[in-house]
């Protein structure tokens, strides 16, 4: 018996030693994985120095046309400029853009329905890419691209009747055509309705795009095109009006309570479907896919690659509210957030916070 118990106690701390073994092996491979997860989210992607010279290509939020204000349609001639820039992507970040007129997204175009719009696509001396516009309101083969395909230096026009009211995406069609909406070609044509949009206080011009830099946003330095990355869908930046963080701090968008605000809202993709939303309120009013049809108290609004919206919602407290994707991930890690600050005076009947928190900010510009 006492030879048995002894093998027993012999297997019993064999058999521990082997456990302990396998838990300490175990350990080690999950912190390994840990590790190498951690260690690739904070790898840095080695980029070529910043470009000191490159421009803010942010588009103000504020920068657009005002209402039509006509009852009858006329004829319209509408100039854009495709250029080529080094821009600024993040704090000590560049980035190869192509733009309409210098920015993103290119200026928001604006007629009436029933219009005729003669539209003029000027290709800069100084790009190396033939560019193109496809609008999204135009009846008509290819939305115009067919017809404006022009070489560095050149120019083209083409005409259509602006039949459809709504709110559409413009965007380049050259091949390769994502690559081009990747860097920056896009923007948005407003085709008011005969009776033209009600009155509001305030309208601001945004629009979301992906950005397939070849580093994450902490990364300093000038970022390429990643083609590999855009294939995949998986970009590091996600974007409102052109960089990261772009409409925050001097473009934020300013308010006083009371206002009634209309936000023009575009995806320029060219991938992702966004889920608008802005933080502290409700959509009195959302123009679904740029429908004329409206929905009323809406929360968060779908805005697909190559789509818009409009909505509407009045401010009733002061403070900061914030414009995101809610696929949030990409507003917090990824830029896609914008800031419209409100002053005025506060109503406690509608929010009241006894100790008086401001919301925070995001930091960036
Ligand atoms: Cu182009």
């Amino acid at each position: 018996m006492k030879k048995i118990s002894q093998i027993a106690v012999v297997l019993a701390v064999v058999t521990a030693i082997v456990l302990a073994g396998v838990a300490v092996a175990s350990t080690q491979a999950t912190a390994a994985v840990l590790s190498s997860a951690v260690s690739s989210m904070n790898d840095k992607v080695a980029l070529d120095p910043f470009i000191s010279t490159a421009v803010d290509i942010r588009k103000a939020p504020w920068e657009l046309p005002a209402p039509v204000g006509r009852t009858e349609p006329q004829k319209v001639t509408l100039s854009l400029e495709t250029v080529e820039v080094e821009g600024k992507l993040a704090d000590g970040s560049s980035y190869a853009y192509w733009t309409f007129n210098g920015t993103v997204p290119g200026p928001m175009l604006r007629v009436r329905e029933g219009d005729t719009v003669e539209l003029h696509l000027k290709n800069a001396d100084s790009s190396k890419s033939v560019h193109s516009i496809d609008l999204h309101a135009v009846n008509g083969p290819g939305g115009g691209a067919a017809s404006t395909q022009v070489k560095p230096g050149e120019g083209k026009f083409f005409t259509f009747k602006a039949l459809n009211p709504g709110v559409y995406v413009y965007h380049c069609a050259s091949p390769h055509i994502p690559s081009h909406i990747a860097q920056g070609m896009y923007g948005l044509i407003v085709v008011e309705p005969k009776a033209g949009l009600a009155k509001v206080d305030r309208e601001f011009y945004v629009m979301q795009g992906e950005v397939y830099a070849s580093g994450r946003p902490a990364d300093k330095g000038h970022h390429q095109f990643d083609g590999d990355k855009m294939r995949d869908e998986r970009p590091d930046f996600v974007v409102f009006n052109g960089a990261f963080q772009a409409l925050t701090g001097e473009k934020s968008m300013k308010a006083k309570v009371g206002e009634r605000i209309r936000l023009f809202v575009g995806n320029g993709g060219p991938n992702l479907v966004s889920s608008f939303h802005v933080i502290g309120e409700v959509f009195d009013k959302v123009h679904p896919e740029g429908a004329t049809e409206a929905l009323s108290n809406v929360q968060t609004t779908l805005i697909p690659a190559g789509g818009a919206t409009w909505v509407e919602f009045t401010v009733e407290e002061p403070g900061r509210y914030m414009l995101v994707d809610h696929s949030i991930s990409r507003a917090i890690d990824k830029g896609a957030v914008g800031y419209l600050e409100v002053e005025g005076e506060p109503d406690p009947s509608v929010f009241l916070d006894p100790h008086g928190h401001p919301m925070p900010g995001m930091g960036g510009h």
